[in-house]
């Protein structure tokens, strides 16, 4: 097939005016303040910092059986539990929006701890003081001319949900989670536009439990634990629909969005059993965005839970409200790509994520085995926008990293720039492919805690925290090499990297 060749055509790829350069974070893993003003225990407070386990190892990381959930209740240890301290952003977000200002953010992305507004889920009630709170942060970033980007439910689960629910299994939550949204939606329809419902919404472990650990120890039985997960998936399918179709009637300017993990797999050899293979888990992976962009299941998922005996229950008009309540655009978070192959269990395995795969000889990893792959979001952006036509916007994507601080106090992360330029690149290719970006909002903007590993010195950000992985430290913000850099691509709209 001949390209079309354009002579005009010059090697710099631009940007569409208003891009949303800017970057994001979760309540859970930047606030802190996890027992202040009103607030209940989530699900992220029982996320404890282990440091004997392999920081690879990412299932294990997020192993949380309910012995580990009745410990954590029975202390206020901050130490260990370093998501109930995060980088204390609850009472120093001002002085840091204001450095994220003085980066030129267009957008930023934060979550609304549920707990704040709603400490156990089930209150008549909200918190003021929560609801007080992010008012103030919104205004914050508002006065700033900053766009916040709003995630309802950012691995942030009421505990009281899981240990008297078992979180999503129960329908009866998808109630709770909509009343928890009309009230944020009310008291910010003048100050937020962007929302997502829930935060990589494929990762059902970490919302509908706490994670494996509880699944593992409360489904002995495999074929029960998979038909909990897909149930408790459903009743999220039903929760973000129901939120979107309160969200046009509550402001009509209101823009809603999912939110998946976008990994991209390919296969390791042209064996056609390694190909499909891959195609596999690439359709597993659009599923999530095909129930939320499109409206209904897709009967590749439909004939495996007949062919694996799964019956997830309907209720009469969920299918109605699927259709009739889809997103208005697609996120999703790229770190990485995997390879499928059919002799995996083989080779070395890498991500130690749910989803697995092989080691790939082209690409180099982060410190925790993430392969880093810039052509892999390009390919995963133009695979999204072909689908399904809808504006894709990338909202997490960033490596973690050990960072050094120099004797002066310095930061050179040029590996952090190194990355970002080409992740970068890759996006302006897409768009000149023609997908439709809106964005690109970099993960973590500020170093946080870790999600996986619960580790402050996995860093992410622009900002350097003074903290280290057992709470040490002035938690004093300072400017790292990156940072004047990111002001220069934002500044420059993406032609300066
Ligand atoms: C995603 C989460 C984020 C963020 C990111 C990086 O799955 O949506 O919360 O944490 O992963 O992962 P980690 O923090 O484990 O390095």
């Amino acid at each position: 097939m001949n390209t079309i060749e354009d002579p005009t055509a010059t090697d710099v790829k631009h940007f569409p005016e208003g891009f949303l350069w800017g970057g994001a974070i979760a309540a859970n893993q930047a606030e802190g303040a996890w027992n202040v003003d009103g607030k209940g225990m989530s699900v992220a407070d029982v996320a404890s910092y282990r440091p004997h386990l392999d920081i690879k190892d990412y299932v294990s990381q997020w192993h949380v059986g309910p012995e580990d959930i009745e410990k954590a209740m029975a202390t206020d240890d901050v130490t260990y539990y370093p998501k109930r301290r995060g980088i204390d952003f609850y009472h120093r977000y001002r002085e840091d929006i204001a450095m994220l200002a003085e980066m030129g953010f267009k957008s930023f992305r934060l979550s609304i701890a549920w707990t704040r507004i709603f400490p156990n889920g089930i209150e008549e009630e909200p918190n003021e003081a929560g609801l007080a709170y992010y008012e103030n942060v919104f205004r914050c970033l508002r006065e700033h001319g900053i766009e916040p980007l709003v995630t309802l439910s950012h691995y942030e689960m009421p505990l009281y949900l899981v240990n008297h629910y078992d979180g999503w299994t129960s329908r009866e939550v998808i109630g709770m989670f909509v009343r928890f949204a009309k009230v944020c939606f009310e008291r910010y329809r003048d100050l937020v536009t962007y929302w997502l419902t829930f935060n990589e919404i494929d990762s059902v472990f970490r919302h509908a439990f706490t994670t494996v650990g509880v699944v593992e120890e409360k489904y002995a039985d495999k074929h029960e634990a998979e038909q909990a997960i897909y149930q408790a998936l459903h009743h999220q399918f039903v929760a973000s629909s129901l939120v979107t179709k309160l969200a046009r009637r509550i402001n009509p300017d209101f823009r809603i969005g999912c939110m998946v993990t976008k990994t991209l797999n390919y296969p390791e050899t042209c064996n056609p059993e390694d190909v499909y293979l891959a195609q596999r888990e690439n359709r597993t992976n659009m599923f999530y965005t095909d129930v939320q962009v499109l409206g209904e299941y897709p009967r590749h998922v439909l004939n495996y839970w007949r062919r694996n005996d799964i019956h997830v229950r309907f209720e009469p008009g969920d299918e109605e409200i699927l259709k009739a309540y889809t997103v208005d655009f697609i996120t999703f978070s790229y770190y990485m790509s995997m390879v499928q192959s059919v002799h995996a269990e083989q080779r070395e395995k890498v991500g130690g994520n749910l989803v697995t795969g092989v080691r790939n000889p082209y690409l180099e990893t982060s410190d925790w085995g993430w392969q880093i792959d810039p052509e892999g979001l390009k390919i995963g952006m133009i695979d999204l926008y072909d689908r399904y036509h809808k504006p894709v916007w990338v909202v997490e994507s960033g490596i973690g990293a050990y960072d050094t601080v120099n004797e002066d106090g310095s930061i050179d992360d040029d590996y952090r720039i190194d990355y970002f330029r080409r992740h970068f690149k890759a996006v302006a290719e897409a768009i000149d492919e023609g997908v439709e970006c809106m964005g690109y909002l970099t993960w973590a903007c500020i170093d946080i805690i870790s999600a996986s590993t619960s580790q402050m010195s996995k860093r992410y950000g622009f900002i350097y925290v003074d903290e280290d992985d057992l709470g040490n430290g002035t938690l004093e913000r300072r400017r790292k090499k990156s940072f004047d850099w990111y002001r220069r691509v934002i500044e420059t709209n993406g032609e300066s990297l």
